[in-house]
C-alpha cells in the first residue's frame, strides 16, 4: 500500500502508471476476465472499467479470436483509464520467448501493457522479452512469477527469494511479482522484495477457501494487510449474477483496507 509515497521511488514507468490508475480511480482491483467469447470480455472490460485499475487476460482461451480484438480491448483501457495484462506465463529460453511475446497470431507486445514470466528458466527469459519491450513504442513491464497460489506450488522459500535477486538486476523492465494468496507466503514475499516493486495477488475472494483443483482463495483485506498491491478477481466477479455490483464490493474491500 502506500501508493502516493512508493510512486516517486520507482524506477519502472508501467509501476508508476498502474499506481498513478490506482490513486486517480481510488481502486487496487484487477479483473480477470476468464472468459472465452470475445463479446462478452468486451461487454465485462466496458461495464466493469471504471471499477478496476487492470484487466487481465488469457487471449488464448478466446474461442473466437480475430485480429480487431486487441485494438478493441486498448480501446476501452483508454476508455476507461486501466491497464491491460496478458497473462500469458512465459516459461522458455529467452530466443522462443521472444518470438512467443512478439509474433504468432496475437502479437502480444503490440498491445499488453504486463506480461508476466516464471523465473524458472533464470534471467535469459527477461532478457529475451526485455529486448522486445524495449522496442515497443509504449512502456512495458513484466510482472514474475516469485510465488503462485494453488496448493503445493513449488515457488516458495529459496525460489521465491532468488526470483526477487534475479528481477532486481532489471529495474527498468520488471515492475514485479505476482504474490500468493496464502498470507504467511505472501508476508514472506513483501519483505524480500520491500516497496520497490509491485505485488499482485490472484487467489482473492470475499470468501476465502478454494475450488476443486487446488487453487486458494484468501479476502481482498487479508492480501492487502499481508502487502498485495493488486487484488487480481476472477470467478468472484464474472460469475457473480451481478458482476457491476460484486465488483463495486471488490473495489470497496480492496482499497479502503
Ligand atoms: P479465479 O477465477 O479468481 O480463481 O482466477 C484466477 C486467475 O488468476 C486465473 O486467470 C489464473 O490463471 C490466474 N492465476 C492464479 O490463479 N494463480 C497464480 O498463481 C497465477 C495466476 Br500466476
Amino acid at each position: 500500500m502506500d501508493y502516493r509515497g512508493r510512486i516517486s521511488k520507482f524506477q519502472n514507468p508501467l509501476s508508476k502508471k498502474l499506481f498513478e490508475i490506482i490513486l486517480e480511480k481510488e481502486t487496487n482491483l484487477a479483473l480477470s476476465c476468464d472468459e472465452t467469447k470475445s463479446e462478452r470480455i468486451l461487454e465485462l472490460a466496458d461495464t466493469l472499467g471504471p471499477k478496476i485499475c487492470l484487466l487481465k487476460l488469457h487471449v488464448d482461451i478466446i474461442e473466437d479470436y480475430t485480429p480487431d480484438f486487441p485494438s478493441q480491448i486498448k480501446e476501452l483501457s483508454r476508455k476507461h483509464n486501466f491497464l491491460i495484462f496478458e497473462d500469458r506465463k512465459f516459461a522458455d529460453i529467452g530466443n522462443t520467448v521472444m518470438l512467443q511475446y512478439q509474433k504468432g497470431i496475437y502479437h502480444i507486445a503490440d498491445w499488453a501493457d504486463i506480461v508476466n514470466a516464471h523465473t524458472v528458466p533464470g534471467p535469459g527469459i527477461i532478457e529475451g522479452l526485455r529486448e522486445i519491450a524495449m522496442n515497443q513504442s509504449e512502456p512495458r513491464g513484466l510482472i514474475l512469477l516469485a510465488q503462485m497460489t494453488p496448493e503445493g506450488t513449488l515457488a516458495t522459500g529459496e525460489y521465491t527469494r532468488k526470483s526477487v535477486e534475479m528481477a532486481r538486476k532489471y529495474p527498468d523492465f520488471v515492475t514485479g511479482f505476482i504474490g500468493s494468496s496464502k498470507v504467511s507466503e505472501l508476508e514472506e514475499l513483501r519483505a524480500i522484495a520491500g516497496d520497490d516493486f509491485v505485488i499482485m495477488t490472484p487467489g482473492v475472494k470475499l470468501a476465502a477457501g478454494g475450488d476443486a483443483m487446488g487453487q486458494r482463495y484468501s479476502t481482498p483485506q487479508d492480501v492487502v494487510q499481508a502487502g498485495s498491491d493488486v487484488i487480481i478477481v476472477g470467478r468472484g466477479i464474472y460469475e457473480s449474477d451481478n458482476p457491476e455490483k460484486t465488483a463495486e464490493e471488490y473495489r470497496l474491500a480492496g482499497y479502503q483496507t
